[in-house]
């Protein structure tokens, strides 16, 4: 069933000027009148100037909007010159024009008039790029927004929301999409068959109008679960021969589409292993199938052993994606991208960057995120993520190449998506600015997340004072204490199994995915000096990290193991730091609930209401984590809080 959605931050209202003259559109003929940029143009000009007599190239005109597309420009980069009189907008490509559209539609929308501004941006990165996991059945694993708009009842779905989702992705910045599941089930398996190519050839042409590509997770194993063949070795030539065939004809319907993404050996998933085959063999072979298309492989190296005996203290998980990794540097064609979680471990609220993107030298890489909220409180707790990507982003690697950071050493970056077909696409308001943060993050990493949060306040919610102010500050401080409550030190999965909300300290411990906190009467922690993690990072990170003394608090649980009356650098014990960050992360979200509802007949009643509802189950469920992660420190150590606090 189709559901009405949000224009979210491109709902276009009247601007303060009262312009009732004549509005002219002057395009050459080598930019696309009917393509998306022009379009947009006109839809926003059309709203935001409600008396204006718009025309194409009339001389007569006393405003002048002018879009260009020059060869002197990248593809997707702009530039912008405008003042009271109107605008020249110039992009390097439709694409690049479209995002120049955008970007002044944006500063007039924000500033409420017509601004004087000149700009010429190019994308930081190549690809920007949202991973949907939704499964041919309409479900979404770890969706929590409602169903998927991409699939019902095994069918692909193409309506106007998925036009909506393509603007909506466009005005951001992002232009990768890969529609379904990394662990691709049931129906999905047959995406790239016959009966489904047509369907797929709309929906790719409708994301490249809005200068998205469209990817695919693919099965590994399709040679066999779809191609009837025995195999799936990637060095069988029939098995080259079977992908090089299924490439051509999907390419020959879809020629804009952008490539596979493969989740092998991973979890389950079929991968080369099946056949003693390496990694660089799986990729290389589907590389080569989809090159003469300019298709690219992206292929995840999220990879480990994930039916660990617990007992076993000398496996480290941290450890599995470097170990299979490393070694394989420079051995994958210039096709494939290499897409690397953003740390070590599975998107907890807190984690050491992952050492591969310090370590790998001669292989494209992408920095893989989770907008879905899986570890951080599944969208109903508040958590804005943008301060942590942009740090992530900006970290210095330490490797020998300059520049070093993390942003210089990859050309993409993917993002989990955090949709859903919930009336806001994001289950809750509020996470729609890490939709949105991503793209422009990823786009211009220079801004920083107060601007790209106070950007998004004001596209979404107006330029009431009163609730830019109180939603910039829930946002802005919501990673901290959601972090303070559930995740002290770099200690992450002390939350439940299987659903991963909410608190349960033993829940992994005896468990086979390699997340253990190893927590005794003693102290707590692994030491990644021991396991072999430290070494993986280049110096002087390593030593740092080694090091008890000199490794920064916030990761001090993650890397070392140590007493409970270990002293901090911030001169607190780590069991009192433990206390402390409990009772003050869950009085920051009873706070966030009453900020919110300070804003009541400020929002929209709808929007109120929603996030009412959510802030109270944010403050029952902090409240518990409080008290369970509390407790059982408690009484592993026998300390008491200095405070003297009930710790239950
Ligand atoms: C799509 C974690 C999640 C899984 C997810 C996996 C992955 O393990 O819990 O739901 O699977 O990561 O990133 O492949």
């Amino acid at each position: 069933m189709k559901k009405e959605s949000s224009p979210l931050w491109l709902e276009y209202k009247p601007l303060n000027t009262a312009f009732a003259g004549r509005a002219a559109i002057r395009c050459p003929s080598r930019v696309d009148r009917q393509g998306a940029a022009v379009t947009e143009l006109i839809t926003a000009l059309k709203i935001m100037l409600p008396a204006a007599e718009l025309t194409f190239g009339a001389d007569s005109a006393s405003l002048i909007f002018e879009a260009d597309i020059a060869d002197f420009l990248d593809p997707e980069e702009y530039m912008i010159s405008a003042d009271e009189r109107g605008a020249s907008v110039i992009g390097g490509s439709e694409s690049g024009l479209l995002y120049g559209i955008f970007a002044y539609l944006r500063e007039i929308r924000l500033a409420g008039s017509f601004v004087r501004m000149n700009r010429r941006v190019r994308p930081a990165l190549e690809l920007r790029m949202l991973d949907h996991w939704d499964n041919a059945d309409g479900s979404v694993e770890r969706g929590y927004s409602g169903e998927s708009f991409f699939f019902e009842d095994g069918k692909l779905v193409v309506n106007e929301r998925t036009e909506m989702y393509a603007r909506l992705l466009a005005s951001c910045g992002i232009n990768s999409a890969v529609i379904n599941n990394v662990n691709v089930r049931g129906e999905a398996v047959r995406l790239i068959c016959e009966e489904n190519i047509p369907q797929l050839a709309r929906l790719s042409a409708l994301l490249h109008r809005w200068g998205i590509a469209l990817y695919l997770s693919i099965d590994f194993s399709a040679p066999v679960s779809v191609g009837g063949m025995r195999t799936a070795d990637p060095l069988d030539p029939a098995v080259g021969y079977w992908w090089s065939n299924k490439a051509r004809e999907l390419w020959k319907a879809a020629p804009d589409l952008g490539g596979f993404l493969v989740k092998a050996d991973s979890e389950g998933q079929p991968g080369p292993y099946a056949y003693g085959r390496d990694h660089a063999d799986g990729a290389n072979m589907l590389a080569r199938a989809v090159k003469p298309y300019g298709g690219r492989i992206i292929w995840r190296a999220f990879v480990y052993n994930c039916t660990q005996d617990w007992r076993d203290t000398r496996t480290d998980r941290a450890c599995a994606g470097f170990r299979t990794f490393a070694p394989l540097d420079g051995h994958f064609d210039a096709n494939v991208i290499l897409q690397v979680k953003n740390g070590p471990m599975d998107f907890q609220v807190r984690e050491p960057v992952h050492p591969l993107f310090g370590a790998m030298k001669h292989t494209a890489l992408a920095a893989e995120f989770q907008l879905a909220q899986e570890y951080t409180g599944q969208q109903l707790h508040v958590c804005c993520l943008l301060p942590m990507l942009r740090e992530i982003l900006l970290w210095n690697t330490c490797t020998d190449i300059q520049p070093g950071r993390v942003i210089d050493r990859i050309c993409a970056a993917a993002a989990v998506s955090n949709t859903g077909d919930s009336f806001c696409w994001t289950g809750s308001e509020l996470a729609g600015a890490n939709l949105y943060g991503f793209g422009r993050l990823t786009f211009e990493p220079q801004l920083t997340a107060e601007d790209i949060i106070d950007e998004w306040i004001t596209l979404t919610f107006g330029r009431d004072e009163k609730v830019r102010e109180v939603l910039s500050e829930i946002l802005l401080s919501s990673h901290k204490a959601y972090e303070d409550y559930t995740a002290p030190l770099g200690l992450g999965w002390l939350c439940k199994p299987a659903t991963h909300y909410g608190p349960d300290p033993w829940g992994y411990e005896f468990d086979r995915w390699g997340t253990y906190n190893r927590a005794d009467r003693d102290g707590v922690g692994i030491d990644r000096a021991k396991t072999g993690f430290t070494a993986m990072y280049n110096e002087p990170l390593r030593e740092l990290y080694s090091d008890p003394e000199k490794c920064p608090d916030e990761l001090l649980l993650f890397f070392c193991r140590v007493r409970y009356d270990h002293l901090l650098h911030s001169g607190k014990t780590v069991i009192q730091h433990i206390y402390d960050s409990h009772f003050e992360g869950c009085e920051r979200a009873e706070e966030f609930a009453r900020l919110w509802d300070s804003l009541e007949g400020r929002l929209p009643a709808e929007v109120f209401d929603n996030g009412r509802r959510r802030f109270k189950e944010q403050v029952r469920c902090a409240r518990e984590w409080r008290d369970v992660i509390n407790a059982f420190f408690h009484r592993l150590s026998g300390f008491s809080d200095e405070q003297g606090r009930k710790l239950y």
